[in-house]
């Protein structure tokens, strides 16, 4: 093993640092706290923990100060509906995700510093107290109000306890706290139709005390704090904020829910009420980080601390507005620098859905994909939802993973390292001097760290990426341009020097791709027989001293075959026809007709004697059927779901009298009737024995 700070570097100009960066001591990173209410699938790696966790291995990386803190949210709706589903108590739940989802987030990588959970001791303390702090300073809005009862489950409904209208987009199945279709953040009582989600029953109104936060006392400060001094926020969530402040409007919020599930209420004498979740759970960064370290105070109340929060969009509202004000109203906290919120990851064009089991989940992928944590990991940061809703499809996955990770990246890597130990046993050659072309690709390397810094700065993470696979690009470029395999018998002077340079890419190469694939990273620093190295490393030309012995190697990354990928996409077809089996609803009863109307239709039972394919179209075939009356042609739509091969000597239900009618030039003297099942299947119509043709349905 090497020491690199022993190690000679040669100093390029260091990339310009944002102003941003100069200003902070330190920096605390939240994630959203996922509900520990099932567990969880890539659009959670993809909008959150992933671009978090690059960043944070970035910042480890560059040797800032950094603390990262995340944890279960064990309190909410969420959770008492799922323990009620499964039968089981709330407790029970979430101990059972608590682990799953803390051992799904350790297996990809996502190196949080602390992985906690509200239920912890600590953050009950420290969210009463909170509460407690406001409420004596006089912050809350006492408030009897009519809220939504169900009476038979003698229970009040708030959030996810009742569903019903979106009255922004008409979504039926909104709920009491959010509508998930438009995104909108809504009360109970704004739904239309609202529905018991215990009962089903409508519920009718009951009054309740509670406290409210008076978001509407904040515009003034939210309009200079966001729309005025953060700009630079990216585009979604400062748009989110501007119309939260702008056009929705500001109103008083209740923190309190009469719920027996959550954080009691600290107020003498009150009972059966608990902190909203939403009240107590983005306190739960402040309960991790107390519990992570004794110095927490330092990350939470010294205006150099750079906090940053790293969520999905439906969580924005909460972040920029609702967690501020509260933090304001305490006073002693700092506010959020930034929120790079990201957009929404669709499965196979159909939004994730965690009742309807669209989702890939992370525990299942790496039962089918062991080793295979960094595929993932950069399929999900290339194809980010960043700026716009984006969809994970398995055939980019495997795009991805033989065109990108195995062609370039594992390709580069692989050649520099073989020919090392085939032409030199493994030993890095030494060279007396290099080219001018040697040192220009050299002299990219740094341009290229530049490059990935500043996107990561700016939390363009995909764009990051990108940039630091131009390094593997150009280490491919190299070896194709110089040839080294040809020209060994000739010039071995040569070939040192052309393996040199390759080394020193590929060991720049471990670094600057750490954050991103950093399962790769480790595997690239073993090969390489080196330590882990910190940012300020990259860059350098002889990371790799001369006569330094590399290790052996292995491929960095392998073909994923088209079979896999078909497996993969098959269990979500047998996922969707369940769904559409469990969620069909037969559709509503036309108007009446007379017994009259039904007579005129003469219904028979033939049988297909002949079947074609309708030359330039998908859809149709021509068939030829013994009615009984005669033998007629019929063009029926049914070509996609039936081979002409497979339909004839078939009987079925023949409308006989329906007017002729010329499709695609041939004559259609009727109609076969089908049915049609909730997977859009067709099926005939056909008797239970062997008939006579021409018998009569009716
Ligand atoms: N548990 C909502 C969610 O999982 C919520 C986040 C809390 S962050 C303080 O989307
Ligand atoms: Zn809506």
């Amino acid at each position: 093993m090497i020491i690199f700070a022993e190690l000679k570097l040669i100093r390029f100009l260091k990339p310009q640092m944002t102003n941003k960066m100069k200003e902070f001591k330190r920096n605390l990173i939240t994630c959203a706290l996922p509900y520990a209410n099932g567990p969880v699938h890539i659009g959670h790696l993809a909008g959150v923990y992933i671009p978090a966790d690059i960043y944070v291995r970035y910042l480890r990386l560059k040797k800032e100060d950094v603390v990262w803190v995340c944890g279960s949210d064990e309190h909410g709706v969420p959770i008492t509906l799922k323990a009620k589903k499964e039968g089981v108590s709330p407790q029970d739940i979430v101990d059972k995700y608590h682990n799953i989802i803390k051992k799904a987030f350790s297996d990809f990588g996502i190196s949080f510093d602390i992985y906690s959970r509200t239920s912890s001791k600590t953050h009950y303390e420290t969210a009463s107290e909170f509460f407690k702090t406001l409420y004596d300073k006089g912050d809350f809005i006492e408030k009897t109000t009519e809220q939504l009862y169900d009476a038979d489950a003698n229970q009040f409904l708030a959030d996810r306890y009742i569903t019903g209208t979106c009255p922004h987009c008409g979504n039926e199945n909104a709920y009491g706290d959010q509508c998930e279709k438009c995104g909108t953040s809504l009360s109970a009582l704004d739904l239309i139709n609202p529905k018991s989600a215990i009962t089903g029953n409508i519920p009718v109104k009951k009054e309740t005390k509670h406290w409210y936060l008076p978001l509407n006392e904040y515009s003034g400060f939210f309009e200079k704090w966001i729309l005025e001094e953060h700009k630079e926020w990216k585009t979604n969530v400062y748009g989110q904020c501007k119309s939260w402040i702008k056009d929705i409007g500001l109103e008083a919020r209740a923190v309190t829910r009469d719920l027996n599930w959550g954080v009691p209420v600290p107020i003498e004498g009150v009972k059966d009420k608990v902190l909203y979740v939403w009240f107590d759970a983005p306190i739960g960064y402040i309960s991790a980080t107390k519990e992570l370290r004794n110095d927490w105070e330092k990350y939470w109340k010294d205006k150099d601390t750079r906090m940053i929060h790293f969520i999905g969009k439906d969580n924005i509202v909460f972040h920029c507005i609702i967690f501020p004000a509260m933090l304001k109203a305490e006073g002693s906290y700092i506010l959020p620098d930034n929120v790079p919120a990201n957009e929404f990851l669709n499965l196979e064009g159909e939004k994730i859905s965690t009742s309807n089991n669209w989702a890939v989940w992370l525990h299942e992928y790496l039962e089918e994909f062991p080793d295979k944590q960094d595929v993932l990991r950069y399929v999900l940061t290339a194809n980010a939802p960043e700026t716009k809703d984006n969809d994970f499809t398995w055939k980019d996955f495997q795009t991805r993973n033989n065109n990108e990770l195995v062609a370039v990246l594992g390709n580069f890597v692989n050649r520099a390292l073989v020919l090392t130990h085939k032409y030199f046993n493994g030993i890095v050659p030494s060279v007396k001097n290099l080219s001018q072309d040697d040192n220009d690709v050299l002299n990219k390397i740094d341009a290229i760290k530049s490059d990935v810094e500043s996107s990561l700065e700016n939390f363009r993470f995909r764009e990051a990426l990108s940039r630091a696979m131009n390094l593997a690009r150009l280490g491919n470029k190299y070896l194709a341009d110089t040839e080294p395999w040809k020209i060994f018998k000739t010039d071995k002077e040569r070939v040192e020097e052309i393996l040199f340079v390759s080394l020193q890419i590929t060991a720049n190469l471990a670094g600057l791709i750490e954050p991103f694939l950093p399962f790769t990273a480790n595997k690239l620093i073993q090969f390489l027989n080196i330590d882990k190295f910190d940012w300020e490393l990259i860059g350098s030309k002889d990371i790799l001293p001369a006569g330094h012995k590399i290790n052996k190697s292995s491929l960095l990354f392998e073909k994923i075959e088209d079979k896999t990928i078909e497996e993969q996409i098959n269990k979500l077809l047998a996922t969707k026809a369940a769904n559409s089996k469990e969620n069909f609803k037969a559709k509503p009863q036309k108007d009446n007709i007379s017994f009259d109307d039904f007579t005129k239709m003469d219904i028979r039972l033939g049988t297909i004697i002949e079947a074609e394919k309708v030359a330039k179209t998908k859809k149709l075939l021509k068939l030829k059927i013994d009615t009984g009356i005669d033998q007629r042609t019929v063009v029926s739509g049914i070509a996609e779901y039936y081979k002409p091969e497979d339909v004839i000597g078939k009987q079925v239900s023949v409308l006989v009298n329906l007017s002729p009618r010329k499709i695609k030039g041939i004559e259609s003297q009727g109609m076969i009737l089908m049915a049609l099942d909730s997977n859009n299947e067709l099926s005939f119509i056909q008797p239970d024995k062997n008939f006579d043709n021409g018998s009569v349905i009716g």
